[in-house]
Order: C-alpha cells, then sequence, then structure tokens
C-alpha cells in the first residue's frame, strides 16, 4: 500500500494516466492525493474526472481555483432561466469545461464531486499538510485546516450560490483584521446564550450556521481562505496576499514581494511538510526540503509529477504529450 500525491492535473488524462502506470498505481491496494486544478485549460476534463470518480474512495483531491471557478460557473448557468440566456451564456465563457460537462449524462455527479472536495488536507502521521496553494504567512496548519472547512460547509449547503457568487474578489487579502472581527463578535458574551445562536445550531454534527449569523463576516473569512487557499503566490511585506504576479521568484522586479514561504512563520514547524500546486513558474524547484512545489506545468507544455509521501525527496514525472 503506498500513498502518492500528483500535481495539477488540469485535464491533462493522458500524461495522468502514464505517470499512474509509471508508478503502478493500484486503485485496490493505494492511495493518490491531489493538489487540486483537477481540470481547466488542459483537453480531458471529462475522462479525467470520471476516472477521480470511480476510484473516489481512493482519492483525495484539494480544490484548486480552476476547480472553483467551474463551481462557479455551473452555480451562474443553473441561476439562468431561459435557454436563450442559458446558451448566450455558454457562448461566452472562455473555459470549455462546463459545456462538456453539462452533456455528460453524470454532469450533476461530477459536480456534486467537486462541491465535496476538500481545500485542504492533513496526514498526522507524516505531519503533512497539503493545498493547492499553500499555507498563508498568517496561518499555521490548523488555521488552514479549520477556515478550510468553513469554506466546505459553504460548498455542501444552501449557501453555496452565495459564496460562488462573491468568492473571486481581491478585496479579502488580509487575515489580521477578519481574525479581529471574528473575535469580537464571539467575545460578545451574549452570544452564547442568545436564542438567535441556538437557532442556527441546526446542523447535526454541531457546526454552526455562521453564515446566517455573520454573514458579510464569514463571506470575509471564505473568500480571504479560498484567496490563499487556492490564489496565492506572492505576498507583500504586510502579509497581504497578491494576486496578479505569476513570475519565478527570482524574476520578479517588486521588492515588496515574496514568496509566501520567504516569510518567516513561527507557526510552521521544521517537522511539518507542505505539499501545493498552482505556481507552474516554480517548475517544482521545491523552495525548502520540507516544502514541496508539484505542479510542474504539465498544461503549459511542461510535465506532471508525483511523488510517494513516504520519500516525497524523489519525483515521478511524465512530459506533456502536446
Ligand atoms: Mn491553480
Amino acid at each position: 500500500m503506498s500513498t502518492y500525491c500528483i500535481g495539477d492535473i488540469h485535464g491533462c488524462y493522458d500524461e495522468f494516466m502514464a505517470l499512474l502506470d509509471l508508478v503502478k498505481f493500484n486503485p485496490k491496494t493505494d492511495f493518490l492525493l491531489t493538489t487540486g486544478d483537477v481540470i481547466g485549460r488542459g483537453p480531458k476534463p471529462i475522462e479525467t474526472l470520471n476516472f477521480l470518480l470511480k476510484y473516489q474512495d481512493r482519492i483525495i483531491s484539494v480544490l484548486g481555483n480552476h476547480d472553483l471557478s467551474l463551481l462557479r460557473n455551473y452555480h451562474l448557468y443553473s441561476e439562468l432561466k431561459d435557454a436563450a440566456s442559458k446558451e448566450k451564456f455558454l457562448f461566452n465563457l472562455k473555459a470549455s469545461e462546463l459545456k462538456k460537462i453539462i452533456n455528460e449524462k453524470n454532469g450533476t455527479e461530477m459536480i456534486s464531486f467537486l462541491r465535496n472536495c476538500p481545500m485542504t488536507f492533513w496526514d498526522r502521521r507524516h505531519n503533512l499538510f497539503i493545498s493547492h496553494a499553500g499555507l498563508s504567512p498568517e496561518w499555521n496548519i490548523f488555521d488552514a485546516m479549520k477556515n478550510g472547512n468553513h469554506v466546505e460547509q459553504l460548498l455542501r449547503s444552501e449557501h453555496f450560490g452565495i459564496l460562488m457568487e462573491n468568492m473571486f474578489s481581491d478585496r479579502q487579502c488580509r487575515w489580521a483584521p477578519i481574525k479581529a472581527e471574528i473575535q469580537n463578535n464571539f467575545a460578545q458574551k451574549q452570544f452564547k446564550t442568545s436564542i438567535h445562536y441556538r437557532r442556527h445550531m441546526d446542523y447535526e454534527d454541531g457546526i454552526y450556521d455562521y453564515m446566517s449569523l455573520y454573514p458579510s463576516l464569514e463571506l470575509d473569512r471564505c473568500i480571504y481562505t479560498i484567496n490563499a487557499l487556492t490564489r496565492m503566490r506572492f505576498c507583500y511585506t504586510d502579509l497581504s496576499l497578491d494576486f496578479d504576479c505569476k513570475d519565478k521568484p527570482k524574476e520578479n522586479k517588486n521588492r515588496n514581494l515574496k514568496p509566501w514561504y520567504d516569510y518567516p512563520n513561527s507557526q510552521f514547524k521544521n517537522s511539518q511538510t507542505i505539499i501545493f500546486g498552482h505556481w507552474a513558474a516554480l517548475e517544482g524547484k521545491n523552495p525548502a526540503d520540507n516544502i514541496i512545489a508539484l505542479d510542474t506545468g504539465c498544461v503549459w507544455n511542461g510535465s506532471l509529477s508525483l511523488i510517494n509521501i513516504e520519500a516525497p525527496a524523489k519525483r515521478y514525472s511524465v512530459k506533456a504529450n502536446q
């Protein structure tokens, strides 16, 4: 039994299969983790999603910005009432995934699979954390897991639509003010005893409906979380996230910007390992032994990479077909 982690597949199904063949991946005994962006830009999103669906008991895929973008397009499309505006919406869409998925018999299954994917993954035994973009310099792993869980709750709830409509915003780029606001609200003594509070304890597993209690604050929290976990590359010296620069770190000319992993994070320990994708310009060069960059740009004619989490230093790769 082995557990592998693969970088951003981006619908490059042929390379995906070639790489699993290379390590003789056995879906009966092995496990597969992915760094997200399983679709987006690449040629075979349907085949890729069908494979993930087929072996969903053996695969955990954290969500990437392209995966979320597909969910957003799906939501906006579903909200349209008449055929003409639906058609127009699809026509104007740059990404082709939604068009393909709605023509599939199991298209809704694919969407519901993505809505149930996690934002983060944590393996206690290996002290190993995975997210699409990495770990915010304002967070420890627990913060990332906890706030990621808030996003996961919304994705699966009746608040899905409001999250989709608001999520791609650059405004929520710093955690500290959101954290202060949360602490401020939760410090209010009457909170725990109020009828209002009890009314919203409507999840069986004891997770409160924060979205009904504090809609704008909960949205801010979740948008920051999506920004940090799926869009982050560089951060400014005040730790705010940048959303524009996709350069290689060495080619970046802006002195106020450093890669997220270059800011000292006292809460992140050397014994912990982070695996992330998203940043193809890093070309898979690990920033540190325990910070592993796994997106090697298969969809940009680079390669697709995979590691065995027992021995993350060794990489397996296949070159892009095109
Ligand atoms: Mn990405």
